[in-house]
């Protein structure tokens, strides 16, 4: 461990856990293995022995401590995503900014407090692209007895509100994940060799287990019609757009086998993954772990209740289709009809038509709405229990666009359920903005600077965390920050491809949005002045989608000393360089304490 490390002097109290407070202890033995998680052998990786790892369970202000043994080939950290790390920055496993990588056979402690946080969270390996290669997980924080919860907003049938509570006891949760052909490396390995995005997958992982399905070239076209550009591209067999000059020379040219690509499609017929439950209401977590492609979910036969995002309880909202930007995660609970029902992530504003199925085997109290009966169920004989079956209704076409008039909510369509006056900034000048456009500077660079800077690979001796004294490049948003300065940030986006924007550290607040237009002023305050229109009851989340040719403004308060890194979260993009790092309050930054 790290007990040859001295135990330095902290300038501010950091945190560690008080005699009192509840540390819950994790070992991850991670491994490399061959796995077929999709029905094709390829190199992977494990966390004792499983793809994605254990669940991390804990309760509001519990400590985790979780001992990463790296017996892989490879060096990793490990990121908590959605902890804040509240008095302990070192354990936010980002390489070269908050630790330097766990070298194999060595390993590594993460000690922090689920401080004031509840709810859903994940973990995944923050180095390269290992994270798709299985080192990720869930992370569920029981929320404290205390804590108002937005239940009542659904129903106020005493019976009912018991089962969702007691559906949240023990929640399930679905994590999709984009599966290549290759492991990563060697999918970023052809990515450099090639100069081209690894935009073709193989299938989706729900759960780490996917099948590959081929679909047939009339139904690519039919769905390429439904857009109303005239461009019409051709596709591969597995639903990749191809033309003579690649889509905008950002995927495959005829006939190049780069980076994720694997035609032609030849099935396979691996056991999808299968969820059972025996309650009327179940409480789901969904997370899109996948390191490449915006996801759209939805549960045939069901409409959801959205009632927290990114780990945060919002107004409950109903709806059929929930659209995840990778790295989102949404809480829902759902009135559970009889039967077997396929639940389906589907590739959407991408340039693949794809999806992944799982099954849910429901078998609430209650028999209204059974299903047994369609083509491939992979259960039999449920129609004794039931007397009559339907076929249940499917909301979403192969593109992810809704089958008819259905609902479909992105995370950003929410407002949080607590009021928090302490985040109740008003519409008060921030102390600090930063101006950021997201760009692709070249076919595999992407920066977030108006002058193009990438982020480099920071793979010098001390992390940054350590080396504060060091002159950076322009790529560190260092602007003074003082604690509980008002930091807004604004994300324009000049680029054909919509980029999944992640701050460590925070949730922020979306205050400002537009799926169509850049933010053209200086900042908030000269925009307000000019008749601009900010959210009202702002959104509360720690990833934004902006969409190509449109804007985010976020805002947070610095209230958490340390470096923080913003970063597309399609891991291509971010190891292309987009990235940028926040130095927040860094008279506050308390020194590490090392665990002995
Ligand atoms: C976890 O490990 C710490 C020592 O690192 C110990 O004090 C604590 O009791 C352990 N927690 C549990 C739940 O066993
Ligand atoms: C991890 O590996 C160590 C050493 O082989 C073993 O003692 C321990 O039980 C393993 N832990 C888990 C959770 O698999
Ligand atoms: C439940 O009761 C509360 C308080 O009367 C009310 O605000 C809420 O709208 C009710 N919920 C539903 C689903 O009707
Ligand atoms: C795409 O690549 C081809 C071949 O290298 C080149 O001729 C063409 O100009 C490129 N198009 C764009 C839009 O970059
Ligand atoms: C319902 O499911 C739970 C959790 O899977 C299980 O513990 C329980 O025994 C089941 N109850 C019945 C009546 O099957
Ligand atoms: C869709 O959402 C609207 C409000 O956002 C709601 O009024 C309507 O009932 C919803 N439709 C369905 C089918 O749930
Ligand atoms: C985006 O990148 C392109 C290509 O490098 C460059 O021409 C353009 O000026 C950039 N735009 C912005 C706003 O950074
Ligand atoms: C960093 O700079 C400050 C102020 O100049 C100084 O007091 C401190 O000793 C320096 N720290 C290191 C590690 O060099
Ligand atoms: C930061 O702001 C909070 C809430 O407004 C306030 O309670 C606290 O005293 C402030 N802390 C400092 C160090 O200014
Ligand atoms: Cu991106």
């Amino acid at each position: 461990m790290n007990w040859l490390l001295i135990l330095m002097v902290a300038v501010v109290v950091a945190s560690s856990p008080g005699v009192d407070e509840v540390i819950r202890n994790y070992t991850f033995n991670l491994t490399h293995s061959f796995v077929n998680p999709d029905g094709k052998y390829k190199s992977g990786f494990l966390i004792n022995g499983m793809a994605p790892g254990p669940t991390i369970e804990g309760d509001e202000n519990d400590w985790i401590q979780v001992t990463v043994n790296n017996h892989l080939p490879v060096a990793i950290t490990m990121h908590f995503h959605g902890i804040m790390q509240r008095g302990t920055p070192w354990a936010d496993g980002v390489p070269g900014i908050t630790q330097n990588p766990i070298p194999p056979e060595d390993c590594f402690t993460y000690l922090f407090q689920l401080k004031d946080q509840y709810g859903f969270a994940w973990y995944h390996a923050h180095h390269r692209g290992y994270s798709t290669d299985g080192l990720y997980g869930a992370m569920n924080i029981k929320p404290k007895i205390g804590r108002d919860r937005p239940y009542r907003k659904i129903t106020n049938n005493t019976r009912e509100l018991e089962i969702i509570k007691r559906a949240e006891e023990s929640p399930l949760t679905l994590i999709a994940d984009d599966s290549f052909k290759w492991n990563m490396d060697v999918v970023m390995a052809r990515m450099f060799d090639y100069g081209i995005d690894p935009l073709c997958s193989q299938s989706i992982l729900i759960n780490g287990r996917g099948r590959v399905v081929c679909h047939g070239n009339e139904i690519f076209n039919r769905l390429s019609a439904k857009k109303s550009s005239s461009y019409r591209p051709t596709f591969d067999s597995m639903g990749c757009m191809r033309a003579e000059n690649g889509y905008d020379n950002a995927t495959d040219y005829f006939g190049l086998e780069v980076p994720g690509y694997s035609p032609p499609c030849t099935p396979t017929f691996t056991d999808p993954y299968k969820m059972e439950s025996n309650s009327s209401w179940i409480y789901l977590n969904v997370l899109n772990g996948g390191g490449q492609y915006t996801k759209a979910f939805s549960i045939d036969g069901h409409s959801m209740y959205v009632i927290s995002v990114d780990g945060i309880f919002v107004d409950p909202i109903e709806t059929h289709i929930l659209m995840l930007p990778v790295g989102s995660r949404i809480t829902v609970v759902v009135k559970a009809k009889m039967g077997v029902f396929p639940m389906r992530f589907t590739l959407t504003k991408s340039p693949q038509y794809s999806e992944g199925v799982a099954y849910w085997h429901s078998k609430p109290e209650s028999k209204e709405g059974t299903n047994c009966d369609y083509e491939g169920s992979p259960y039999q004989g449920c129609q004794e229990n039931g007397g009559f079956s339907i076929i249940p209704t499917k909301y979403q076409d192969l593109d992810g666009s809704p089958l008819g008039e259905y609902n479909f909510s992105w995370p950003i369509d929410t407002k949080p359920f607590e009021k928090n006056a302490k985040y109740n900034l008003g519409m008060r000048q921030a102390d600090h903005t930063f101006d950021l456009y997201l760009n692709r500077t070249g076919m595999i660079t992407f920066s977030m600077f108006k002058d193009g800077t990438l982020l480099p690979k920071m793979n010098m001796k001390t992390p940054l965390l350590q080396s504060l004294n060091e002159t950076f490049g322009n790529w560190a948003l260092r602007d003074d920050i003082h604690y509980n300065d008002t930091v807004d940030i604004i994300l324009n986006n000049n680029n054909m491809m919509g980029h999944p924007i992640h701050l460590h550290g925070h949730l922020f607040y979306v205050i400002g949005f537009s799926g169509s237009e850049n933010f053209y002023h200086s900042n908030l305050k000269e925009a307000i002045e000019n008749d601009y229109k900010v959210k009202e009851n702002p959104p509360l989340v720690d990833v934004v989608y902006v969409p190509p040719g449109g804007h985010a403004v976020i805002r947070f308060v610095a209230d958490n000393p340390g470096l923080w890194i913003l970063h597309c979260h399609n891991l291509g993009h971010l190891i292309g360089g987009m990235g940028a790092v926040l130095f927040e309050a860094e008279d506050k930054i308390p020194s590490q304490i090392f665990s002995v």
